[in-house]
C-alpha cells in the first residue's frame, strides 16, 4: 500500500511518547474483542476514573512506537467485504459495523443507537477504508462534542516533522480529528506522515492542493485537476474533506458591502474561479461524480462554509445562508449516494446571533452534523481567539453542534507552533465538555464529580491527575507550595490556611458532627454566638479612627 518513500526518507520527526501525568492506558473489551481505549486514573482512595481517549497507542508504553513504520493498522480487515459499502449504506441496510461497535463501547451506548443515528444522517463516522490506523469514532448531536485540531504547513514556514508532532501532540490533549491544512512544499509527503501515524480521522482540503499543482492562479483551476487531487488523497486515507461547493456564482455579489468580504481561504479560491470563467463552480456542476469517489472509500463530506462571516459585522447575512440553503440541497444528494456529510459553519458571530445558526443549519441539511470554527463572540482581542472563540464555541455546542473546530492564539496573526496547537486544544475540550454538561449527557457530570470531590478532600494529587491537563494544574500549585507535605494539606497559596472556604465549610461539618447538629443548625449556632459577640462590642461596624495628628 504505502511506502516510506512515498513519505520522503528524509524526514526524522521525533514525537512525544508516554503516558500523561498520573494516568496510564487501559482498554475496555467488547463483547466481539475489540479493544477500546480509556485513560485511567487511579485515585489515592483506591479508587479509579477513566476517560474518553484520544491519544491513540503513543501514551501506551507497551506500543512500540515506530514513525517510520506508522502506526499498526487497527482496522485491517474489518472491511473485508465490506468495500463496496459505506458506514452510511450499512447503516441503512441495518448492519451493525465494528466501527459502530468500537464507538458504542467508547460513547457507552448501545450499538444500535450508533447504527440509527448513523442510517438517519444524524452523525457520520469518518473512517475512509485506506486510513486502518484510526481509531472509530462519531460526530452527531447525540453523542460527546468533538474538537478538530487544524494543522499544517505554508508556504512561509513549518517542516514535516513539527506537523507530524502536532499531531500527535494535539491528539495527547484531546483533538478527536486533526485536519492537514498545507499549503506549501511537499504536502503530498507530509500529509502521508501525518495520516500513517495519526490514530485519530484526518481531514483536508482539497482544494489547498489543487492550487498548487496550478502554480496558486485560481483561473486555472479545472475540474480535472480537482478530481485528480481528491483521488490521490482518498487514495492515501483521508478521512474527510471541506468540499466548499455551496458558493455559487450568484452569490458572490452578496459579499461586496460586507465588512470583511470572503474570509474562507477555499471560499475566496471558488469565487475567484466562478468570477474569471463567469460559470457555475465546477464544485457544485460536479457534485454527483465528486459524491461517487468519496463514497467508493466512505470519504465523508465536509461541506465547507465558503461564505462565512469573517467578522461580528457580517455574521448571519443573505450571503452567509444563501450558501446555507444550497449546502442543504447537496446534503441530500449526497446522502442519495449513500456518502455521508457534515456541514461547516461560522466563525464571527454574536453570541445573540448564535442560535439561528444552528436552527437553520438543522433544518436546511436534514440534522446533519453541524462543525463549527468557534464562532469568535466578538472581534476586539487578537492573541485572545481561543478565547473570544471558546465562548461561542461553548454555547453553539450547547445547541447542538457536534464538532468545534479550535482557534488558536496565533489566530488572524500566524501559524500556531506545538505550544499554541496544545492551548487551542484544551480550550476547545473545555467548551466541548461544557456543552456536554449542559445538554446533559448522562456521562459527562461524573467527570466534574471526580473533580470536584477530590478538591474538597484536599486530595491535591488526584485533582491534577484528573484535570484536562494535569502537569499545568501541578506546576501552579507547585510555584508557590512545592513542597511534598502541601499535596495533603488543607488550604493553597491562593488563600492560605486560615481563609480556605473549603476547610472551613469542613470544621463546620465537624463541629456540627461533635455537637449532633446538621450543618445548618451548626452555622446557626455559631452565628449566634457571633451575634452576642458582637453585640458585647457595641454592634461597631467600623473601629473609631484613631487620629494620628
Ligand atoms: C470549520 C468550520 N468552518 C470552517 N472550518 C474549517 O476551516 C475547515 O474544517 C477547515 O479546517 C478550514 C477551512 O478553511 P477555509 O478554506 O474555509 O478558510
Ligand atoms: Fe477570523
Amino acid at each position: 500500500m504505502t511506502t516510506l518513500e512515498n513519505r520522503g526518507t528524509d524526514f526524522q520527526p521525533t514525537v512525544t511518547t508516554g503516558p500523561i501525568t498520573g494516568s496510564r492506558k487501559v482498554y475496555h473489551q467488547t463483547e466481539s474483542g475489540l479493544r477500546v481505549p480509556a485513560r485511567r486514573v487511579d485515585l489515592s482512595n483506591g479508587e479509579h476514573f477513566d476517560v474518553y481517549d484520544t491519544s491513540g497507542p503513543y501514551t501506551d508504553p507497551e506500543a512500540g512506537i515506530d514513525v517510520h513504520k506508522g502506526l499498526h493498522p487497527l482496522r485491517a480487515g474489518w472491511t473485508d467485504g465490506r468495500e463496496h459499502n459505506t458506514q452510511l449504506g450499512w447503516a441503512k441496510a441495518g448492519v451493525i459495523t465494528r466501527e459502530m461497535e468500537f464507538i458504542a463501547a467508547r460513547e457507552r451506548v448501545d450499538p444500535e443507537f450508533v447504527r440509527a443515528e448513523v442510517a438517519r444522517g444524524r452523525a457520520v463516522i469518518p473512517a475512509n477504508r485506506r486510513h486502518p490506523e484510526s481509531e472509530p469514532m462519531i460526530i452527531g448531536k447525540n453523542f460527546l462534542v468533538k474538537v478538530n485540531a487544524n494543522m499544517g504547513n505554508s508556504a512561509v514556514w513549518s517542516s514535516v516533522e513539527e506537523e507530524v508532532e502536532k499531531m500527535v501532540w494535539a491528539t495527547r490533549w484531546g483533538a478527536d480529528t486533526i485536519m492537514d491544512l498545507s499549503t506549501g512544499k511537499r504536502i503530498h509527503e507530509t500529509r502521508e506522515w501525518i495520516i500513517r501515524n495519526s490514530p485519530v480521522p484526518v481531514g483536508t482540503v482539497p482544494i489547498y492542493q489543487a492550487l498548487e499543482k496550478v502554480d496558486g492562479e485560481p483561473e486555472k483551476l479545472s475540474w480535472e485537476i480537482y478530481r485528480d487531487t481528491v483521488i490521490e488523497q482518498c487514495e492515501q486515507g483521508v478521512d474527510y474533506m471541506t468540499v466548499h461547493a455551496g458558493v455559487l456564482l450568484r452569490y458572490v455579489p452578496l459579499t461586496a458591502n460586507r465588512t470583511t468580504g470572503i474570509v474562507s481561504r477555499g471560499g475566496s479560491i471558488m469565487a475567484a474561479w466562478c468570477l474569471a470563467h463567469h460559470q457555475e463552480s465546477f464544485l457544485y456542476t460536479h457534485f454527483s461524480e465528486l459524491c461517487e469517489i468519496l463514497r467508493s472509500y466512505d470519504v465523508t463530506f465536509s461541506l465547507g462554509d465558503g461564505l462565512r462571516p469573517g467578522s461580528i459585522a457580517d455574521a448571519n447575512d443573505r450571503a452567509q445562508f444563501a450558501e446555507l440553503e444550497t449546502l442543504g440541497e447537496l446534503t441530500h444528494i449526497a446522502r442519495e449516494h449513500d456518502v455521508q456529510v457534515m456541514i461547516e459553519g461560522p466563525g464571527h458571530v454574536p453570541m445573540h446571533k448564535i442560535k439561528e445558526n444552528v436552527e437553520l443549519e438543522e433544518k436546511l441539511c436534514g440534522e446533519a452534523p453541524f462543525y463549527t470554527l468557534g464562532p469568535l463572540a466578538t472581534d476586539i482581542a487578537p492573541a485572545y481567539d481561543h478565547i473570544t472563540s471558546a465562548i461561542g464555541a461553548a454555547q453553539i455546542g450547547w445547541y447542538g453542534t457536534a464538532m468545534l473546530c479550535y482557534v488558536t492564539p496565533k489566530e488572524h496573526l500566524g501559524l500556531p507552533n506545538r505550544d499554541d496547537v496544545k492551548t487551542g486544544v484544551i480550550t476547545y475540550k473545555i467548551a466541548a465538555h461544557s456543552a456536554d454538561l449542559a445538554k446533559g449527557h448522562p456521562y459527562a457530570q461524573e467527570w466534574d464529580d471526580e473533580l470536584s470531590k477530590a478538591r474538597f478532600e484536599f486530595r491535591w494529587n488526584d485533582q491534577f491527575n484528573l484535570a484536562l491537563d494535569p502537569d499545568t494544574a501541578r506546576s501552579f500549585h507547585d510555584e508557590t507550595l512545592p513542597a511534598e507535605p502541601a499535596k495533603t494539606a488543607h488550604f493553597c497559596s491562593m488563600c492560605g490556611p486560615k481563609f480556605c472556604s473549603m476547610r472551613i465549610t469542613q470544621d463546620v461539618r465537624k463541629y456540627a458532627e461533635e455537637h449532633g447538629l446538621t450543618s445548618v443548625e451548626a452555622i446557626e449556632a455559631g452565628m449566634r454566638e457571633k451575634a452576642e459577640e458582637f453585640e458585647a462590642h457595641g454592634n461597631q461596624v467600623y473601629l473609631p479612627v484613631v487620629d494620628k495628628a
